[in-house]
C-alpha cells in the first residue's frame, strides 16, 4: 500500500513559485548562484540516475557495497540501542527510487519478520517507482510514501505505536548542504525522533590514501559528459519553467575541488559576455541577467567529510555517532548515530 501526503497539483504550483523565487534571488546575487534542488526536474532526475552508474561516480556503488557487506550488522546495531522497545520502522529522507534501500529493508525483514518503510521525497513519480520495486521484490515490507520537501517543510513522521525509528539519510545527500543548512536538516529530523531512535548517515570522504583529488574531480566531470548535461539541464529547465532565454551552448560545465571548504563545487561558466532575459512571473517583474566572459553561476556544493567532521556534524544536531562502516579503500562512510 502506498499513501501520498498531498495532491500533485499542489506540489507543482508551489514548486513553480519556488523556482521563480529561487532564480530571482540567485541570479541577481553576487556571485550568481542557483540551488541544486533545481537540477531535479524529470530530465535532471533521469540524468542523475545515469550519473550513479558512471564508472567515475564511485559514490553510489561504494555505498551499496557497504550495505551489501554490513546490512545485518547495521540493523542489529540500530535495534540494540536504548530507547522505546519494539520493531524498527525505517524512514528515508530524499528516498528517490530507493534502489539501495532494498538491501537494508531485506535485512530488516530477516531480523524482525516485517518492516514498515516510510520514504519521503519531493518527487511523487520517484516514490511510486520506489514503492513498486520494493513491494514486488521484498515480501514483508509495508510502504507508506510521503511526498514532502523535507528541506523546506516539517517532516511528516507518522510514528506507529510501540516502534522505534531508524532514519536513513544516505547517498551523501547531506553533502549538498552548507554546514549550517546540514545542521538545520539534521535538527529538523532530530525534532521528530525520540531518544534512542537512530540515524544512518551516508557521507562521501575527503581525498586520502586511496582517493586522489583527480579521481574525486572525475566523479563530477566524467568523460561521457553526463554530469555536464546534468548541470546544463538546469538552464533548459529555466527556459521551460520561466520562459527564460538561456542558450546552453554559451555556457560550459565546470567542476573544481575547494580544499579550504572541503567541497566539490559545480558551476556553469558563461563563455561570452551575454545578457539573458527572464520574463515576469509570480515572484515579480521581468529582469535581465548580465554575464561577463568566464563569469559563473555556482550551482552545487558537494561537501566531503573526515570521520571526525561527521561526528561533529551529528553532535551539533544532538546525535551521538555510535558506529561507522567504510569500504576497504575508504572512499565513503556510513555512520549510525543515536538520538540523544
Ligand atoms: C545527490 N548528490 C549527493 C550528488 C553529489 O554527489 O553531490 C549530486 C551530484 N552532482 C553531480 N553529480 C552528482
Amino acid at each position: 500500500m502506498s499513501t501520498f501526503a498531498f495532491a500533485p497539483e499542489a506540489i507543482s504550483t508551489s514548486t513553480s513559485e519556488a523556482v521563480a523565487r529561487e532564480v530571482r534571488a540567485g541570479l541577481t546575487a553576487t556571485p550568481k548562484t542557483l540551488s541544486p534542488w533545481l537540477f531535479y526536474d524529470e530530465a535532471g532526475s533521469h540524468l542523475f540516475e545515469q550519473i550513479t552508474e558512471l564508472p567515475e561516480y564511485y559514490l553510489t556503488r561504494t555505498e551499496r557495497s557497504i550495505f551489501a557487506a554490513h546490512a545485518d550488522e547495521i540493523l542489529e546495531e540500530a535495534a540494540r540501542g536504548q530507547g522505546p522497545a519494539g520493531k524498527l520502522t525505517l524512514i528515508e529522507l530524499g528516498a528517490g527510487t530507493a534502489t539501495k534501500t532494498g538491501i537494508l529493508l531485506a535485512a530488516a525483514v530477516r531480523q524482525q519478520g516485517s518492516v514498515v518503510y516510510q520514504p519521503v521525497d519531493v518527487s511523487e513519480t520517484a516514490l511510486a517507482e520506489a514503492s513498486d520495486n520494493i513491494l514486488n521484490n521484498i515480501p514483508g515490507v509495508t510502504v507508506r510514501c510521503q511526498v514532502t520537501d523535507y528541506t523546506r517543510e516539517a517532516l511528516p513522521l507518522n510514528r506507529l505505536p510501540n516502534t522505534r525509528t531508524l532514519a536513513l539519510y544516505i547517498g551523501s545527500s547531506i553533502g549538498n548542504f552548507t554546514p549550517r543548512a546540514a545542521r538545520g536538516v539534521l535538527r529538523n529530523l532530530r525534532a521528530q525522533l525520540l531518544p534512542g531512535d537512530t540515524l544512518l548517515l551516508g557521507t562521501d570522504l575527503v581525498p586520502g590514501k586511496h582517493k586522489t583529488e583527480a579521481a574525486l574531480l572525475a566523479a563530477y566531470d566524467d568523460s561521457a559528459g553526463t554530469t555536464a548535461a546534468f548541470n546544463l539541464n538546469v538552464l533548459t529547465r529555466l527556459n521551460r519553467d520561466l520562459g527564460a532565454r538561456f542558450e546552453t551552448d554559451k555556457f560550459r560545465h565546470k567542476a573544481l575541488w575547494n580544499p579550504e571548504a572541503s567541497r566539490i563545487e559545480m558551476h556553469l561558466e558563461s563563455l561570452p559576455a551575454q545578457r539573458v532575459r527572464i520574463p515576469a512571473n509570480s515572484s515579480g517583474s521581468a529582469f535581465a541577467v548580465s554575464f561577463n566572459p568566464s563569469e559563473t553561476i555556482h550551482t552545487e556544493n558537494s561537501y566531503k567529510f573526515t570521520p571526525g567532521a561527521v561526528e561533529v556534524l551529528l553532535a551539533s544536531a544532538n546525535f551521538r555517532a555510535t558506529r561507522s562502516w567504510r569500504d576497504p579503500q575508504e572512499l565513503f562512510a556510513v555512520t549510525l548515530a543515536t538520538a540523544l
